[in-house]
């Protein structure tokens, strides 16, 4: 089972317990890090500097104690986004663009599903990732609206 290191329990520490208790759960099932918790002035101005925050001290979420914001990511972590993507698909076609849009949907939705059994306690297998393991390429056969209680 994943868990946290140091660094990430100790950011965790700086959120406000609903928080916590979100991803104090999602680590039983899912390796992730915790970035950041709250940040102090000197933190956010760093932030905004770099362009990771675009919201000045002190009203960022991050800048309350407990934090109200926590930066996380999953495992391995690689710093992409949907830019990227088009950055390769060298295409921003409107077509493209509702494409991929209606893909996050599906996938995003998916993990919400899971994310509420994970809370009710029942494992949730889904079709576009039957084997659960977060590769959506091993897949011989799509069923993204197929969702099932997984059998242990
Ligand atoms: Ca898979």
């Amino acid at each position: 089972m994943p868990s946290f290191s140091n660094s990430s329990k100790s950011q965790l520490a700086s959120c406000d317990p609903k928080l916590q208790n979100i991803f104090n759960l999602l680590i039983t099932v899912f390796d992730h890090s915790i970035i950041t918790g709250h940040r102090g002035k000197e933190a956010q101005d760093k932030a905004i500097a770099q362009g990771a925050s675009k919201t000045p001290w002190p009203n960022s979420k991050h800048n309350q104690k407990p934090s109200l914001a926590t930066d996380v990511m999953p495992f391995p972590i690689k710093w992409r986004n949907k830019a990227d993507l088009l950055k390769q698909l060298k295409s921003q076609s409107p077509e493209v663009l509702e494409l991929l849009n209606d893909i996050l949907v599906l996938y995003h939705f998916a993990g919400m599903v899971k994310g509420v059994g994970l809370a009710q306690g029942t494992e949730i297998r889904w079709g576009g990732d039957w084997d659960g393991d977060f590769d959506f390429r091993d897949q011989t056969f799509d069923d993204v609206p197929h969702y099932e209680v997984k059998q242990k």
